[in-house]
């Protein structure tokens, strides 16, 4: 009954390495001056959910109020020989599988929390596979609206299109966290899709 007074309850969920907690940075950077977590080109960087709390969006002058809450990357198969090739040491690298195959128990407890979910792809990789059609198939069946990023669009090898048509009945949308691409476009996208909620 209340629901539109509270501050909105924006996830961002996807496969590992895909870039949601730079884009969940860029946008807590741009209105609160500071950033959500870490971000790696080691897989698993999130081991735990995070949120920024009030976080204020403005776009075309209005205005709304997002709780944001980055998650870790949800995967089917964690092997702490996959570490090793980042120079991460033995020790090290079995703690963060450890930690990374709780962290996707996480992931998926909080799901059911979100009003809205970003799911983030990064655009070089085949969308098409068995997590992606999960966590989208998922947060359809519990009636979550989502949009689905397609991120990193700066590198050559992105295909955005490619993104759009394995999930042709969701709002895509190609971006780039690290340099801000299309930003505005999201904050479009977001502000929509929070009349849904
Ligand atoms: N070229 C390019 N690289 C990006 C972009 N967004 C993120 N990256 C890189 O991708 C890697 C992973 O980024 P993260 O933001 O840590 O990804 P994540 O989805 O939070 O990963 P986990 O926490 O492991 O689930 C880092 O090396 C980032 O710098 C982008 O738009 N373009
Ligand atoms: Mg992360």
């Amino acid at each position: 009954m209340f629901k539109n007074k509270k501050d909105i309850k924006l996830g961002f969920y996807g496969p590992p390495n895909a870039g949601k907690t730079s884009l969940a940075n860029r946008i807590c950077k741009d209105f609160t001056g500071e950033e959500i977590g870490s971000v790696s080109k080691i897989p698993h960087e999130t081991r735990h959910v995070q949120f920024k709390e009030k976080v204020e969006i403005e776009y075309k002058g209005k205005k709304m109020t997002f709780k944001m809450i980055d998650t870790p990357g949800i995967s089917t198969k964690i092997d702490y020989e996959d570490f090793l090739k980042y120079k991460v040491k033995k020790k090290e690298a079995k703690e963060r599988a450890k930690e990374a195959t709780q962290g996707v128990i996480e992931s998926i407890k909080w799901l059911e929390d979100m009003d809205i979910v970003v799911v983030v792809l990064d655009a070089t990789e085949n969308p098409y596979n068995q997590v992606n059609i999960t966590i989208i198939g998922n947060l359809v069946a519990r009636k979550i609206p989502v949009l689905i990023v397609a991120n990193k669009s700066d590198l050559k090898k992105s295909d955005i299109k490619r993104v759009e048509s394995a999930f042709p009945e969701y709002d895509t949308l190609g971006l780039s966290a690290k340099y801000g691409d299309n930003l505005e476009e999201f904050y479009e996208s977001i502000f929509k899709l929070s009349k849904k909620v």
